[in-house]
């Protein structure tokens, strides 16, 4: 009998521990290396709720389409550092920097890229649910750390960004990045944008 009993507390351990490993593992993250389309397409998209995620168009940082989408949402990366292992690929997805963004932020994400002002239809907003990899919050196309102005270096966690039409409309928000709520970034440089912080902001950087 007690070994009956003891083989049954055994079963009982092995398919709890499978349960937990499961729990850990199914981020959905596919196996294989993170050069692979497959990957990219889950680590992009995901900077998205799932809802939006599933039908979103993926782009790769060459502008191959590695996912024509449906929904009018397009994924990307956006860390303009490029991998720090470029033959191994993004680390992880929070390397990437993705960011998932309707017609009106990627036109303004076009026009940031390229140095021109943006000219939007109307208010844009982009998802990125993994965070970046940091930024000058009073100057953009500021790489690292130490080229910052004091106090402004922020590694952002999860958060959505709101692209203005008019710059004008973001004032009588803060710049600041630790009150918690919403915040301007990039203020008066013509990229203005708000920040928009929800669960994991200060996951990089603690909150003071
Ligand atoms: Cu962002």
């Amino acid at each position: 009998m007690k070994k009956v009993i003891l083989f049954f507390v055994t079963i009982f351990l092995i398919s709890c521990q499978t349960a937990v490993v499961e729990k850990v593992d199914t981020n959905g993250e596919p196996e294989g290396p993170h050069t692979s389309a497959e990957w990219k397409i889950w680590a992009y998209s995901t900077a998205a709720p799932s809802f939006i995620a599933a039908d979103c168009t993926v782009v790769d940082v060459d502008g191959t389409v590695l996912r024509e989408g449906t929904n009018g949402w397009t994924a990307m990366a956006a860390n303009p550092r490029g991998p720090a292992d470029p033959e191994n690929g993004w680390a992880d997805p929070h390397e990437a920097m993705p960011m998932v963004g309707d017609a009106q932020s990627m036109k303004w994400a076009m026009a940031y890229m390229s140095g021109q002002t943006p000219e939007l239809d109307h208010d844009g907003y982009s998802y990125m649910l993994h965070g970046d990899m940091g930024e000058d919050n009073t100057k953009h196309f500021i790489l690292n750390k130490e080229d910052a102005a004091e106090g402004q270096w922020i590694e952002s966690g999860a958060h959505i960004m709101l692209f203005p039409k008019d710059p004008a409309s973001l004032d009588g928000f803060t710049t600041d990045f630790n009150s918690g709520g919403p915040y301007v970034m990039f203020k008066g440089t013509g990229y203005d944008h708000l920040m928009i912080p929800v669960e994991g902001y200060y996951d990089y950087q603690e909150k003071k």
